[in-house]
């Protein structure tokens, strides 16, 4: 059985529960693999256990039944991409392949990875594991939405970055304006074409709507 290591509230991994939402699978009802939930709040990232499958200590985590660990979230979503549903969302051809991953690349470096780092060197939970800086806070969410300005025009008359359908570099632009609540940027005032383009990608994949149904006696 493959094994997927996730915290459904940190946007890493909710890359590839998104994309495979977006293809139309339930992650907690594949037959081929196992998802196991990744308690922050309990430190379950950095336990020996967790640590010997990724010395680096972060999810998402997919172990394949070879014993194969990919331990980055870009690796396993093309995994998950190539194997499962029927659409890739990496693009549809070679042109829009290479389209999707300039849009994924400079929404992850300029938006999400940004904002981030923000929250890493503020927020008391992460004061173990990084030497806080709190002079890279603001300048960090300064450079984060002066990227959203790009994604702003990009948007403009379309629903989706690249071509008429969902990509993944949209599943990254929505995790970066998501994040971005943490830390008080607004995903609604950042110009009307993200707002719109926010509005909707939340409506399908917030984690509220992701949820994994449990049952009422707590057993699952
Ligand atoms: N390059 C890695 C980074 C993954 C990453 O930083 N994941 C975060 C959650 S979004 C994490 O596991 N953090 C652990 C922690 O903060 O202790 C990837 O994209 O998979």
């Amino acid at each position: 059985m493959k094994k997927l290591y996730v915290t459904r509230t940190a946007p890493n991994p909710r890359k590839a529960l998104i994309l495979l939402a977006s293809k139309g699978i339930d992650v907690d009802d594949m037959d081929d693999v196992d998802v196991i939930d990744i308690d922050f709040a309990a430190n379950e990232q950095i336990s020996a256990e967790f640590t010997k499958i990724n010395p680096m200590q972060t999810v998402p985590v997919l172990t394949l039944d070879d014993g194969t660990v990919l331990n980055d979230s870009q690796a396993v979503c093309e995994y998950l991409d190539r194997v499962y549903g029927e659409r890739s969302v990496m693009g549809n051809d070679v042109v829009q392949r290479a389209q999707v991953c300039a849009m994924r690349r400079i929404a992850e470096f300029e938006v999400l990875y940004n904002l981030m780092l923000a929250f890493q060197h503020s927020h008391p939970s992460k004061a173990q594991r990084v030497e806080q800086v709190p002079e890279f806070v603001q300048p960090s969410i300064a450079r984060a939405t002066k990227a959203m300005g790009y994604f702003e025009n990009a948007l403009v008359g379309r629903d989706y970055l690249v071509g008429e359908q969902l990509s993944f570099a949209d599943i990254v632009l929505y995790l970066g304006l998501d994040f971005g609540k943490i830390l008080k940027v607004d995903p609604s005032k950042q110009g009307e074409n993200l707002a719109r383009f926010y509005k909707k990608m939340n409506e399908q994949f917030s984690i509220k709507n992701m949820a994994k149904a449990k049952p009422v006696d707590g057993s699952k």
